[in-house]
């Protein structure tokens, strides 16, 4: 949206919006909470603003009883201020009043617990200020108050408290029980936490899966059969759908090529696995040259997939020949589109150099630290090939980890070609690497190529042998063994 390149980066002015805890009157809802339960909120809302447009940041802190899930209200001077884009929360607006209902992975709220959300706006009036807040319809007013009840409750009134040690109801975190014990049955939605991927419970955790081959060439290896071995032998998390968009890929055919990976999202998620949908631009380079088709295209799979939580976006392959500037600018104007239709699903960002951080173009994560893309809940790609990318790329990785959130969302056993020897005590560095710094992975690839990196051997997927130990190549062997360990996600 236009409006995000207009953001100032690190702007803030010191203007009427940026008010501290703000007292609320008007905009009451009928209370979603036990009707004998504490309740009470505080709102800090920040604002940076310029003729036109706004960002407004708030944070809330429930001052009563835990809740499972929050809807904050607040209302605007009038209709002329309007949310555009928020985050970290399900916006609506009629009129001025806007609500913002909780996530999964942030509707609970333990007593003093605090949350923070935000949003792009616009303006065209009156000072965009937001005032009355509510949060489950109780007026933020910074302090408890515990509403009479008019009939006879089981549960027994508390008496006001802000002490969470005092509170004689054990905190609901996590709200509901996992159903079922797939990765995506016990993770549900996930969301960027600091550099780590975390889950609904809010706990950092890995995925390690696989990579289809370009799917214009080997739909052949995808199909319900060869994805039950991928969840039940391989007892994989992930499954990354890899969809060029040149070499007979989604240009030549783009609502054919939707419908093929909305198909395979519905086929992950139905084995309980999360699906990267990788928008898998090679050549040309510069993701740009291909923007108007990421737009149409994720503007379709992100409405069509909204309500799913295994869906996660990978809007370039491996920018190459393009500076990271540029790859910023693509995704500032990708990620608004998959935001308006699938707010609260991770996207992952390409980086320069065919995604090796800019190392392969004699650059480094700095570029991306000090010039960061500017949208939540994102991570970064690193992209490796365990014959071609050894030591000094692991070095950079190792120091990246730390500052920014990183998914291998692609990587060989073999050189960068996709063939040659194995290098299997460089992957092994490799994958203790990522293991340790919790960094989720899918490996290239999970078809019958005629090439090293394939993980079955050729005339595979026509016999659909995936689960013969015969089928496997060299490098599938050696995956399936690391991917079939124990998953850790935890869970309370
Ligand atoms: C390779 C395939 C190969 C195909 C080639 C061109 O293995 O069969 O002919 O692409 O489409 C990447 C790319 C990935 C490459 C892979 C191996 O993301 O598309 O696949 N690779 O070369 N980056 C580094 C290596």
């Amino acid at each position: 949206m236009s409006l995000l390149k207009r953001l100032p980066r690190g702007r803030t002015l010191g203007v009427a919006g940026a008010v501290g805890a703000l007292v609320a009157g008007g905009l009451i809802l009928a209370p979603m909470v036990n009707a004998s339960a504490a309740a009470g909120c505080r709102v800090t809302y920040t604002a940076n603003q310029w003729p036109g447009g706004f960002t407004g940041s708030i944070a809330v802190t429930n001052l009563g009883d835990p809740v499972s899930s929050w809807t904050l209200g607040w209302t605007f001077p009038d209709a002329g201020q309007k949310v555009v884009q928020g985050w970290s929360a399900t916006f609506a607006q009629s009129g001025s009043a806007v609500t913002a209902k909780s996530l999964d992975y942030n509707g609970s709220l333990a007593t003093n617990a605090s949350t923070s959300i935000g949003f792009n706006g616009s303006w065209t009036s009156a000072n965009p200020s937001p005032s009355a807040f509510t949060l489950n319809g109780v007026t933020c007013t910074g302090s408890v108050s515990t509403p009479t009840p008019t009939t006879q409750s089981p549960t027994p009134s508390k008496s006001p408290s802000t002490s969470p040690s005092t509170s004689p109801t054990p905190t609901k975190s996590p709200s509901t029980p996992p159903q079922g014990t797939t990765p995506l049955a016990i993770n549900g939605q996930l969301h960027v936490c600091g550099v780590n991927l975390c889950n609904q419970y809010n706990k950092a955790i890995q995925l390690r899966g696989m990579s289809t081959h370009g799917i214009q060439w080997f739909a052949s290896c995808v199909n319900g059969s060869s994805l039950d071995a991928l969840a039940n032998d391989w007892k994989a998390d992930l499954l990354r759908i890899a969809m060029y968009v040149q070499e007979q890929g989604y240009e030549t055919n783009p609502s054919g090529f939707t419908a093929q990976v909305n198909n395979y999202v519905d086929l992950a998620e139905a084995r309980g696995m999360y699906a990267i949908i990788d928008f898998h631009t090679l050549t040309p380079g510069d993701p740009n040259y291909n923007l108007d088709r990421a737009k149409t295209f994720f503007a379709s799979v992100a409405q069509r997939n909204a309500n799913k939580k295994n869906v996660i976006y990978e809007i370039a392959n491996e920018p190459n020949g393009v500076s990271w500037q540029g790859i910023k600018s693509y995704a500032e104007q990708v990620i608004p589109v998959i935001r308006a239709a699938d707010p609260d699903a991770i996207v992952i960002v390409g980086t320069r150099g065919w995604s090796s951080l800019g190392v392969s173009d004699g650059s480094s994560e700095q570029e991306i630290v000090s010039n960061p893309v500017n949208a939540t809940n994102i991570m970064y790609t690193f992209h490796f090939y365990a014959a071609s990318h050894k030591d000094n790329y692991r070095t950079v990785v190792a120091r990246a980890a730390r500052t920014l959130p990183l998914f291998v969302t692609e990587f060989g056993t073999v050189s960068a070609t996709g063939g040659g020897a194995l290098d299997l005590s460089s992957t092994t560095a490799w994958l203790d690497l990522l293991d340790q710094n919790k960094i989720s992975y899918a490996n290239w690839t999970y078809s019958d190529a005629n090439e090293s990196s394939a993980a079955f051997k050729p005339g595979t997927c026509a016999a659909g042998s995936y689960t013969n130990a015969n089928s496997l190549s060299e490098s599938g062997t050696y995956l399936r063994n690391r991917v079939r360990t124990a998953d850790n996600f935890p869970t309370g």
